[in-house]
């Protein structure tokens, strides 16, 4: 006869043998599944401009816009390296285009949007109509439309293209196409979209031109730094995130793309915020100032010091807070449309 197995002895040998049928127990791994708080793997990451513009620059003599197709070192979280993620969900690059280059009319179902860093005069094409790109413009490249990018200017041009990829590719549900055309034809004049969309009115008939995502595709950063300069002057400071507006789809109410939110904030000189924290990952984009951004998490603090045109990553659920001695602009973006659709966005304001 014999010997009884141990618990453990038998545990292990249910495991061994059920496993070529491709069956796990959920016990041994349920708490990791479903954790008492988001546990994500992501970690809180700063790129300073002034380190990795000059291997942008680099990129720019290795390899041409047409050949590269887009030109654009990823920011990859140092966590998930190798993901072409910043977060689980969300996709960052700087993208180069030079003088003289065009990055070829491409589609996909991935939605972009762009937000300028460095240089005038180039633009990008959506769906017949270009745009002019300058400094703090946050730009939309919709789900499926046709796009090409240009520079006729004179020096360089980068801006930082945010994207829903690594959701998409969650999903399964990513296609893309190329255009047989490297520029697509240009059909409206530029800012017809702006006098449609852009003045808290609508065109009286007609459907929405891009589904769910806004119909406005440039936001001016003129109007934005205005708006957040009125409310500097007049309204009340709020303690966590000063003076901090979302971008809106003016025809919904809701986010200018139905998987990325994105806001801009003020933080006046002085500022020292409260703590927060959120389930939505955040990606930013210095625009004007210097401030910092402590963040904890796990019993873990870093201070991230940051200045115009810096980057940084505030994952899911790192309680977060912003001081600015000088005073700030700050564009931003996460999916918290994603959370707030599914009924699982959570906030925390901390004192
Ligand atoms: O400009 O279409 O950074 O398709 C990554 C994928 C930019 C773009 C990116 C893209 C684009």
């Amino acid at each position: 006869m014999n010997a009884p197995l141990s618990t453990a002895a038998v545990r292990a040998q249910l495991y061994t043998e059920m496993s070529p049928l491709n069956l796990t127990p959920l016990w041994e791994v349920l708490h990791a599944l479903v954790p008492p708080q988001p546990a994500t793997p992501c970690v809180s990451a700063l790129w300073k401009y002034e380190q990795v513009r000059p291997f942008l620059m680099r990129a720019g003599e290795a390899i041409t816009a047409d050949e590269a197709v887009r030109r654009v070192l990823i920011l990859e979280n140092p966590a998930l390296r190798g993901q072409s993620a910043i977060t689980q969900s969300l996709y960052a690059g700087l993208q180069l285009i030079l003088p003289g280059e065009v990055a070829p009319s491409h589609r996909h179902t991935q939605s972009a949007l762009r937000f300028i860093v460095e240089g005038t005069g180039a633009y990008t094409a959506v769906d017949g109509e270009r745009t002019t790109m300058r400094p703090g413009d946050f730009i939309i490249t919709p789900s499926w439309t046709w796009h090409d990018h240009g520079n006729e200017a004179h020096g360089p041009v980068v801006w930082l293209d945010g994207l829903d990829i690594p959701m998409i590719r969650f999903f399964d549900a990513g296609f893309a196409q190329n255009d047989s055309r490297k520029s697509q034809a240009v059909s409206r004049p530029e800012g017809t979209s702006l006098a449609r969309y852009g003045y808290n009115m609508a065109p009286v008939r007609g459907n929405a031109p891009f589904g769910a995502t806004s119909p406005i595709f440039n936001y001016p950063y003129e109007r934005s730094r205005e708006a957040l300069d009125r409310l500097e002057r007049d309204a009340p400071l709020d303690d966590w995130d000063g003076f901090k507006l979302r971008y809106v789809n003016p025809l919904t109410g809701g986010s200018p793309m139905p998987t990325m939110a994105t806001f801009m904030q003020r933080l006046p000189p002085g500022f020292s915020g409260n703590p927060w924290r959120q389930t939505d990952g955040a990606v930013y984009s210095v625009v004007e100032g210097q401030g910092e951004i402590v963040i904890e998490h796990a019993g873990i603090q870093s201070t991230l010091a940051f200045g115009p045109r810096d980057h940084f990553v505030v994952p899911s659920w790192h309680t977060a807070r912003f001081k600015s001695a000088s005073g700030c602009v700050l564009f931003s973006y996460s999916d918290r449309p994603v959370h707030q659709a599914l009924g699982i966005h959570q906030e925390e304001r901390l004192s």
